[in-house]
């Protein structure tokens, strides 16, 4: 099985090479790698944030296990050639659209989570965020007013089966899990909200054992803060899935902790930490690696059918952190690299 290897940015590469070591212990020869540049790094070598080799490998491989993109020296640049194209490139290239971001507290975080250790034990949830259209992919661009003035523009807009495709993903994770499902919407302001809505409501229908509830943006990312144990699976769109995925992350202890896996309709996918690359600590090997390492673990489970490799290295994860290992995001001053040997002691 082959690996797209995109380590990308900022810390990208400190984090992929980390989860690399875990996975050729976890799996050996049973996976092969091949690497290329994304993101700034790509901008710099050749010219392109996704180029087309970079593409071609990620159609080519098995799974694309990624580290992250951004770059301040790339601020200045046209934004069809930010490093942020890249994943935007990929998730559209590849109908890549169902981002699963799991928020689960490690008992032995609870100290580190922004919440009060009892409410912080509660939260187990599955943000189901779309992420091949809103906002991110609508029209764009700047102009000028009638009166002279700059204006800056991004059109939101959702197709029902846009809609129709997700939301079936939310309801799935949902039958799979405890059988709750949140959809987060603004229907009370926006017309794409509306939709969503309706759109949900309607296939709510076909899983009459799922218990449904709406949510608008606003009011989750207060319950989130508030009762986050209340929450199974959240469905919600691109924009509102990217930010309350990054409060979740706060909720479980750190953002250096939280995975994701981004799928197509046949699970193939991205795999990547939902922190990005972090350019403030990059290349001082105090970025925390475990994201990364938690996402090779998914990327097993979904679309390499090991589950019991991911289970070991699930474990092995948890173990690390219950002998007190803990980068700085986490309070302590474990380098990278030691978490990673932390992780492998422990597989
Ligand atoms: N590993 C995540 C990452 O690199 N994030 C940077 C980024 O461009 N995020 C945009 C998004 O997730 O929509």
């Amino acid at each position: 099985m082959l690996i797209a290897l995109f380590p990308g940015d900022g810390i990208g590469p400190e984090v992929v090479t980390q989860a690399r070591r875990v996975l050729d212990v976890v799996c050996g020869d049973a996976l092969s790698y091949e690497e290329a540049p994304v993101g700034g790094a790509a901008y710099k070598a050749e010219g392109h944030p996704l180029p087309p080799a970079t593409l071609d490998l990620a159609k080519r491989a098995d799974a694309i296990l990624f580290g992250a993109v951004g770059d301040p020296d790339c601020d200045a640049l046209e934004r069809h050639l930010r490093p942020e194209q890249a994943i935007l490139g990929l998730r559209k290239e590849l109908t890549l659209f169902a981002n699963l971001r799991p928020a689960k507290l490690f008992p032995e975080l609870a100290d580190a989570s922004a919440l009060r250790p009892e409410v912080a034990k509660a939260i187990d949830l599955v943000i189901v965020r779309e992420t091949n259209g809103d906002v991110y992919f609508g029209e764009k661009g700047m102009r000028t007013t009638p009166g002279g003035r700059r204006q800056g523009y991004d059109v939101m807009s959702y197709d029902e089966d846009e809609v129709a495709r997700i939301a079936r993903v939310g309801f799935e994770t949902a039958k799979a899990r405890r059988g709750k499902l949140c959809s987060v919407d603004k229907a009370n302001v926006l017309e794409t909200s509306q939709l969503w809505r309706d759109v949900v409501i309607e296939m709510s229908a076909e899983y009459p054992e799922i218990e449904l509830s709406h949510m608008y943006v606003d009011n989750a990312a207060m319950q989130l803060v508030r009762n986050p144990g209340q929450f199974d699976v959240i469905v919600t769109g691109n924009l509102f899935g990217d930010i309350l995925s990054d409060q979740a992350s706060m909720c479980a202890g750190s953002i250096g902790m939280l995975p994701s896996a981004t799928l197509d309709a046949e699970q193939k996918g991205l795999y990547e930490p939902i922190h990005g690359s972090a350019p403030d600590i990059a290349g001082q090997g105090k970025a925390n690696p475990l994201a990364t390492i938690l996402s090779a673990a998914m990327m097993l489970r979904y679309s390499l059918g090991k589950a019991a490799e991911a289970d070991r290295i699930e474990a092995a994860v948890a173990k690390a952190l219950a002998a007190g290992h803990r980068t700085a995001d986490l309070g302590g001053s474990v380098a990278t690299a030691q978490m990673g040997d932390a992780v492998l002691a422990a597989l």
